[in-house]
């Protein structure tokens, strides 16, 4: 999917670069080949601090964003605004990922609630995403924000009404999924993600996984195989929701297993000392997808925006060198409303393509063979050698390639100036 090719032309770093990687065996074509074939499922949410479009004034449900940068996207014409423009500085191959509260209602605004929502009220994202030549759209049934949570609880409810009320709010998603997936010939990821929990140790703990069980079952039935990928996205905990989460790790993984769904892996969703790298090779080991929000949890699940750190390089390399660039789904998942949102957006989304890109290029077949020779001081050595080979000039390149570069700053502040200052 490299676009457009820059009228700039190729940079004798590049050469330089491909020589010395070839050195160690790598192919940097094959690579900056391999990196555009790589989706990244973009979230709407970080354009205006994950309000919506559908009534909520504010953010609860266990998840917070911090800031208040002025410019915020209040209305569907500016988050496709703001969309449209940071995606056009964007690298790569793109879908743009859609909650149920981001329904465009229209004349049903007020009288149509979460649990009849249709297919029209979402068609001007599809519409958008193929002008914009995406790749697909994904979708999230949203369980927060909302009068109809009780006590916190959405599907876990003992409240058989907000139970039932949620359960046909999954139900519909799942429709509108369908007709996402079928409208853009890509299947639609959807992503079943609940707050529930208790703030205080809780006095029944299984009671509410066995009504999540059932309705997340009501919510499957039936649903379109061919064109929904569903998965269930566990928590540790949340704010507000500190001693117990009804959808935990366990619950989940055991209930996607039992029921052939993806677990989604968000890399803010683990105690602190837990990487989200380690658990891709051990969900590969049994699942044929799993899904991922990568997020960047500085000392909790605070929602940073993604940038090139340790664990984001670690992760990638558990898809790239297990060749998993079809089996694990990227997806990202934060929130910054400290700083410019479309800088938020376009550092994340380069963020990752730039580790997929370090992953790519890594002598893995040789590194191998040396652990399996046993050779670990070699494997060491190596791990430490291929850090500093020239990879950003092979990025230079590729970004090169769709008519894009690394000064875009600019863009973004003059579009602060031009657009989002006028947002009084
Ligand atoms: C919350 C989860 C969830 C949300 C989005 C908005 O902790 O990570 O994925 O961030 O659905
Ligand atoms: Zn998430």
């Amino acid at each position: 999917m490299v676009v457009k090719l820059s009228s700039k032309p190729t940079t004798s770093r590049y050469e330089e670069a491909k020589a010395e990687y070839a050195k160690f065996g790598i192919d940097t074509e094959a690579a900056i080949e391999r990196l555009s074939k790589i989706s990244v499922s973009v979230h709407c949410w970080q354009g205006d601090d994950v309000i919506g479009f559908d009534g909520s004034d504010s953010l609860s449900g266990g998840i917070q964003t911090t800031g208040n940068y002025p410019g915020r996207a209040r209305n569907p014409e500016e988050l496709f605004a703001d969309l449209t423009k940071a995606f056009a500085l964007m690298p790569g191959k793109k879908r743009v990922n859609v909650h149920a509260c981001y329904a465009l209602l229209g004349e049903d605004k007020g009288k149509v609630d979460r649990d009849a929502y249709e297919y029209k009220h979402f068609e001007p994202w599809v519409r958008w995403a193929k002008e914009n030549g995406l790749a697909g759209v994904d979708f999230n049934p949203t369980w927060f924000s909302h009068p109809m949570m009780k006590d916190g609880l959405s599907l876990s409810s003992p409240d058989e009404e907000v139970r039932s009320f949620w359960v046909r709010h999954g139900k519909a998603c799942m429709k509108i999924a369908a007709e996402i997936g079928k409208a853009m010939g890509s299947p639609c990821c959807v992503n079943l993600w609940v707050p529930d929990g208790y703030k205080d140790i809780p006095a029944d703990r299984l009671g509410p996984r066995l009504r999540l069980k059932k309705s997340l079952d009501e919510i499957l039935e039936g649903y379109d195989k061919e064109w929904v990928i569903p998965a269930v996205e566990s928590k540790v905990f949340g704010i507000g929701v500190e001693s117990y989460t009804v959808g935990s790790n366990e619950f989940y993984q055991n209930y996607a297993a039992t029921r052939g769904i993806c677990c989604l892996l968000d890399t803010g969703h683990y105690h602190p000392t837990e990487v989200v790298s380690d658990k891709i090779p051990s969900m590969l080991a049994f699942y044929d997808k799993v899904q991922l929000h990568v997020s960047r949890p500085v000392r909790w699940d605070s929602d940073h925006v993604v940038v090139v750190d340790d664990e984001l390089k670690e992760l990638s390399k558990e898809i790239i060198r297990n060749e998993a660039d079809d089996k694990v789904i990227i997806a990202l998942d934060y929130f910054d409303a400290s700083i410019n949102r479309l800088c938020a957006w376009v550092t994340g989304v380069r963020s990752m393509h730039k580790a997929l890109l370090c992953a790519i290029l890594q002598p893995y077949a040789e590194m191998k063979a040396l652990q399996e020779a046993g050779n670990f001081t070699k494997v060491f050595y190596m791990h430490e050698r291929v850090k500093f080979l020239p990879y950003a000039d092979v990025w230079n390149e590729y970004l090169r390639r769709q008519g894009l570069c690394e000064d875009w700053y600019d863009e973004v502040e003059k579009f602060e100036e031009e657009v989002i200052a006028n947002r009084i």
